[in-house]
């Protein structure tokens, strides 16, 4: 059967050769040796890793399975999804609130997974609000967004939302500097250098619950903070940021912010902000973030605006933070699995530096600085380095790191992923990418522990790769077995939005913890009706509720009348099932939302205005039974000071039969 397979997608991959004649050769198009078999998941079979992928300007995350690349879910995060009615219910638009308002977009860049003693741990997956500085945590007992907090004094949030080994903080640095917010933004652009700040957010996160709490911020010289992670190990309580733009330009940053020869990578001592804060350091600064939470037994969010946050000044604290030189526009910054070798990609850089941990301790220790830059001690390139890996490719953008000491960094320009070992820093093998990869993923790549086995490259250009869908093509990622010495390309599958970074986690760790269904009896939603008999239609002034309940296969009630022109109706439907995988939907004719993809046990909330008068079909979207079509019903709209009565019910006999 292997062979077959394997005969197949030779045979495909020639009628493609030979269909698309102006390919280019040679460009790895036809899978080599087992490569198909490794990739195959037969039907019926789970696959061995769950792959959560930034979704990039589609605002949300996905979830794969890896080696398959099969597509499991669309998690929507910080942009609307009309699919599971995300920001359309009631319920769900408070988690999308900001200081701006409702926000209906974002861009989600990074996904992070919890750890625990530097080991992922599946229980929640962390991203990041690239446009409206957020960062959000879905937790993955339900793959649902649980918690999105935003983050004052930052525009654009880029560095982020990388955590420390045990989860206690995740972090976010500022993309954009941007004057504080309790100071006047009102000020020429041009005064960058003296008015603008960078921030950088350490969000406390609960071990049980993993609440967020936006625990301080450490204001910092005004660069770019582009990417970080924290320390491991013996580098535990640190954490390393990479800065572009500091020329502090404000202007054509092609050309403004690529004029020095190195930009930072800034080491923080997170150990000693704590004690700082702890010990009253902190100043109370005037602000205003949202902070939303979801609650699993109202099944609903909550939107909380905060007033407040305590800031830290780094220059009135010379032992909090330190810059690393760093060659070429820094954009990836990682640390290997050990905690010792800190790896800083330069977009622009033709090698590739490796920091070490102790190097920079004692570099600290006998101040082997060179200079200060805006309050922040520099210290020596030397005095920090570990070594350089030598014609490595063009363009380094991010490193990961299996669990032999190797590394994998990608190489934009050069479109190849490289190996190299960390210890003697010579490259091993290079594959090519198709085309211009960016991030790239080894299940617990940036843990204590990588898992080995994959990488995936997830790249910005396909072209050639799949069928051409007009002007836009496919998003792209490549799967990469490294068991071997050799990386061998198994698998290219297609992706949402842009991919940027993602983790992956054995899925092991993830399926026990899995919700079914919510239980019915603890259902708390202020509007559950948590059986027929609690149907009904209530009238609060022009507002309209209807406790609806939706069964395999009606809804109770079905036929509603008395709705009037300038009414507000909230149809808040409880699906009663108490069945794993048996979810109902509810639209209703015109509704200016979307429709609402309710659970078992779990209530939600479609506001609907009518706009005329009539009769108005409503019914379940989602098929749920051999009488799906059959779930159904209507609601009369009379004109605003009708006197229809308000009347509603199921299965009451017809006109016709009654006289
Ligand atoms: Cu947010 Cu390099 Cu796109 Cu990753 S960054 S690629
Ligand atoms: Cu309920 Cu279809």
């Amino acid at each position: 059967m292997k062979s077959i397979l394997f005969h197949i997608l030779v045979a495909i991959a020639a009628i493609t050769l030979g269909f698309m004649a102006c390919k280019p050769k040679n460009l790895g198009t036809a899978v080599t040796g087992d490569a198909a078999n490794k990739a195959y998941v037969a039907p019926g079979q789970y696959d061995e890793f769950y792959n959560f992928v930034s979704g990039g300007f589609s605002g949300q995350m996905s979830a794969y399975g890896l080696p398959s690349g099969r597509l499991l879910r669309v998690i929507p995060v910080f942009s609307v999804d009309p699919e599971k009615g995300w920001g359309y219910s009631e319920e769900t638009r408070p988690m999308l609130n900001t200081s701006h308002g409702f926000v209906p977009w974002d861009d989600l860049h990074h996904t992070e997974l919890s750890q625990t003693n530097g080991e992922v741990d599946g229980r929640w997956v962390f991203g990041n609000a690239n446009n409206t500085p957020r960062v959000a945590r879905i937790d993955l007992k339900t793959f649902r967004t649980a918690e999105i907090i935003e983050l004052p004094n930052s525009a654009g949030n880029h560095s982020s939302p990388f955590i420390t080994e045990n989860t206690e903080y995740v972090v976010a640095g500022t993309r954009f500097s941007v004057p504080a917010d309790n100071t006047n933004g009102d000020i020429a652009i041009n005064t960058y250098k003296e008015n603008f700040k960078g921030h950088l957010s350490f969000i406390a996160v609960d071990k049980e619950t993993g609440g967020m709490n936006l625990s301080f911020q450490i204001q910092c010289p005004g660069v770019n903070f582009d990417l970080s992670h924290s320390g491991k190990g013996p580098s535990h309580g640190w954490f390393f940021f990479s800065c572009y733009n500091t020329e502090q330009a404000n202007t054509l940053l092609e050309v403004n912010a690529s004029q020095k020869d190195k930009d930072f990578i800034m080491a923080v001592n997170w150990k000693k902000a704590e004690e700082y804060i702890k010990a009253g350091k902190g100043k109370k600064t005037p602000t205003n973030y949202a902070h939303n939470v979801w609650d699993e037994k109202t099944h609903s969010g909550k939107s909380e605006m905060v007033k407040e946050v305590l800031i830290l000044d780094s220059r009135e604290f010379p032992d909090l933070c330190y810059m690393i030189p760093c060659p070429k526009s820094p954009h990836g910054c990682d640390v290997d699995p050990t905690g010792e070798y800190i790896v800083g990609s330069g977009k622009l850089a033709a090698l590739i530096p490796v920091f070490s941990f102790t190097k920079l301790q004692s570099a600290i220790a006998n101040k082997e600085f060179d200079g200060v830059y805006d309050g922040i001690n520099v210290i020596k390139y030397e005095s920090a380095l570990y070594g350089e890996v030598a014609k490595p490719g063009l363009g380094p953008l991010h490193t990961e790191f299996d669990a032999n000491g190797n590394a994998y960094t990608s190489f934009f320009v050069s479109s190849e992923v490289v190996k190299w070992n960390i210890k003697d820093l010579k490259v091993l093998d290079r594959v090519p990418t198709y085309y211009s990869v960016g991030h790239l993923c080894v299940p617990g790549g940036d843990s204590r522990k990588p898992f080995g086995k994959y990488l995936i490259a997830y790249n910005k250009i396909t072209k050639d790769r799949y069928l051409p869908t007009g002007p836009e093509l496919s998003q792209s990622a490549q799967l990469y077995d490294i068991s071997g010495d050799k990386m061998q390309l198994i698998l290219d599958f297609p992706t949402i939005g842009e991919p940027h970074y993602a983790q992956a986690c054995p899925a092991g760790l993830v399926t026990p913890n899995q919700v079914k269904i919510f239980k019915i009896e603890e259902n708390n939603h202020p509007y559950a009706a948590k059986g027929e008999g609690e149907a009904k239609v209530v009238r609060e002034g022009n507002k309209v509720h209807v406790y609806m309940t939706s069964i395999r296969s009606h809804f109770a009630p079905d036929n509603i009348e008395g709705v009037k022109m300038g009414d507000e109706v909230y149809f808040h439907v409880t699906n009663l099932e108490q069945d794993w995988d048996v979810p109902h939907g509810f639209a209703v004719k015109g509704a200016s939302n979307a429709e609402l993809l309710i659970m078992p046990g779990e209530t939600t909330t479609l506001k609907w205005a009518p706009d005329k008068v009539g009769i108005f079909p409503m019914y379940c979207t989602d098929f749920c039974s051999a009488l799906h079509q059959e779930m159904q019903g209507y609601i009369r709209v009379s004109p605003a000071g009708s006197n229809v009565p308000l009347k509603f019910s199921v299965g009451e006999p017809s006109a016709e039969a009654t006289q």
